[in-house]
């Protein structure tokens, strides 16, 4: 076929879209089918995903793009998975990576198998999220017990619209649980962390076909069939990079969104004491690469300072912000005293006050403090990044939600010392979709050529950096002495 027309649904943990795609060898357009808020549910103390609302969104998107569809491709935030029973049945609803639940769970799983050893295999840095200590806290309970199948968020989707039960590998290598090197996964730490391997579905690479939509999903999108469902880079995060509009490979990116994702793309894991020691992790990406990375706090931060203050508008305060004296106070980006949901602004004056800064007092003063703290991140896991991995950096691509928020790039290109490149927004839909249009045939080549076509087909912005970083290194030092 010369074209497909493709739709990726890309979940974050903010929002959810089904994009078109109309995907042509040396061209691609898309626009937004369908966009729904993800707003996760606290029940009986836990803090759940709606995932039930999420497939909703999913029909309803597939139901706006009809009637002719050549593929369907789902990624999404990472770690979080659904347990199905003996029936196919779901177990409850996905626990939030936020909930409180796995508190403590790194360390117990770090008494079973020492954290050095265990990111000898992953090479995954330690976030307390991770599947694998949030099974270590969900060991012992009625609902684990009854677990015949464990799907990460992109493949319970998936399996929703095709029957299939796959695990694609981006996204299981954030789960603690596969070996870096051979891209499958560790049956010895199973055995070691007392889970069932029987758990774990079989894993399949991105480009993959895993199956067509069901009868019914047909029935109700008004799709004619048969529609493959491709497995995408199904972690967001892999599909992002795959649409990084780099030239060659002296480049770091910065995937924002909810997270900023730091680091470079490597041809094979990383997996050092120093890399550990840094908190770097090594995410398997598409076309057997490797996203050497740091998770850094990200939009959240700014996220949930909005949510406190009932939503205003994003505009004038990101104009308002940009008017506060730079680098007045900053805070850790990665701390994870930040993680849980609630009062941000407190959190962030707290933090400030910990280190002898004056708390910002007004709202434009916080959401400076929160920008400028996010680019003082990106310019330390951009600069560890090329020192860890040898790589040499000479651009910093912004892409994901992050793109938009032109004060960001601004300071990201200012506290790097490098010109940044910002977009596409949706990128970790473009990715999805691109792949699946190499699985269609429609486009071949590498990531070289994907990228190529990514460029031909998106606005992209630049920002230079401004002269000297020596305030970006005074304020690095500040917070983190030595
Ligand atoms: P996720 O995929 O993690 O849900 P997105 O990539 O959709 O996140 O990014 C969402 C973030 O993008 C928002 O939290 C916001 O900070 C930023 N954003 C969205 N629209 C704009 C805009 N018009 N201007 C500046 N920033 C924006
Ligand atoms: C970004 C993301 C990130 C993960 C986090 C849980 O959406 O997938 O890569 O670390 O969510």
């Amino acid at each position: 076929t010369a074209r497909a027309r493709v739709a990726a649904v890309d979940l974050g943990a903010s929002s959810g879209r089904v994009m078109a795609f109309d995907i042509a060898p040396d061209r691609m357009n898309f626009t937004e089918a369908h966009r729904f808020p993800n707003r996760p549910v606290r029940l009986g103390g836990t803090l759940h995903w709606d995932v039930l609302a999420l497939h909703r969104g999913v029909l309803d998107g597939l139901r706006a793009v009809e009637p002719r569809l050549d593929a369907v491709g789902v990624d999404s935030w990472a770690v979080d998975y659904g347990l199905l029973d003996a029936t196919g049945a779901l177990l409850g609803n996905p626990v939030h990576y936020r909930d409180a639940r796995t508190d403590g769970a790194a360390d117990a799983v770090h008494a079973r198998v020492p954290a050095a050893e265990l990111y000898g295999v992953t090479g995954v840095q330690v976030l307390p999220f991770n599947t694998v200590y949030q099974l270590a806290a969900a060991a012992g309970t009625p609902q684990l017990a009854a677990a015949r199948q464990l799907l990460l968020v992109p493949d319970l989707l998936g399996h929703w619209l095709t029957g299939a039960r796959v695990a694609e590998v981006t996204n299981a290598s954030t789960t603690g649980l596969l070996d870096a090197r051979t891209r499958t996964w560790s049956r010895e730490l199973m055995a070691r962390l007392d889970l069932d391997p029987d758990l774990f579905p079989p894993l399949v690479e991105a480009g993959t076909v895993v199956g067509d939509l069901l009868p019914h999903v047909l029935a109700e999108t008004g799709l004619t069939g048969p529609v493959p469902v491709v497995a995408v880079g199904s972690h967001d995060t892999a599909s992002a990079v795959v649409a990084v509009p780099a030239e060659g490979s002296r480049f770091a990116y910065v995937a924002t969104g909810t997270w900023s994702l730091v680091g470079v793309e490597l041809a094979g894991p990383v997996l050092t004491g120093a890399g550990r020691r840094a908190n770097f992790s090594n995410e398997l990406g598409v076309d057997g690469t490797v996203r050497h990375l740091r998770n850094v706090m990200g939009l959240w931060l700014l996220q949930e300072c909005l949510r406190e203050w009932g939503d205003p508008a994003l505009g004038p305060l990101l104009a308002a912000a940009a008017d506060e004296p730079a680098l007045a106070a900053v805070v850790d980006a990665g701390d994870p005293a930040f993680i849980p949901p609630g009062d941000m602004p407190a959190r962030l004056a707290a933090a400030c006050a910990r280190t002898g800064q004056p708390p910002p007092t007004t709202p434009a003063a916080v959401v400076r403090c929160v920008l400028d703290s996010l680019a003082l991140a990106h310019r330390r896991a951009v600069r560890e990044a090329a020192d860890l991995s040898g790589r040499q950096v000479d651009v910093v691509h912004v892409v994901g939600g992050g793109a938009r928020n032109a004060l960001l790039c601004r300071l990201t290109a200012d506290a790097c010392g490098l010109p940044v490149v910002a977009g596409p927004v949706e990128a970790a839909a473009c990715g999805n979709a691109l792949v699946q249009a190499r699985a269609l045939g429609v486009v071949s080549g590498g990531l070289a050529e994907l990228r190529a076509l990514v460029r031909a087909s998106t606005g992209l912005a630049r920002y230079e950096p401004g002269g000297g970083t020596g305030d970006w290194r005074a304020a690095e030092e500040r917070l983190f002495p030595g």
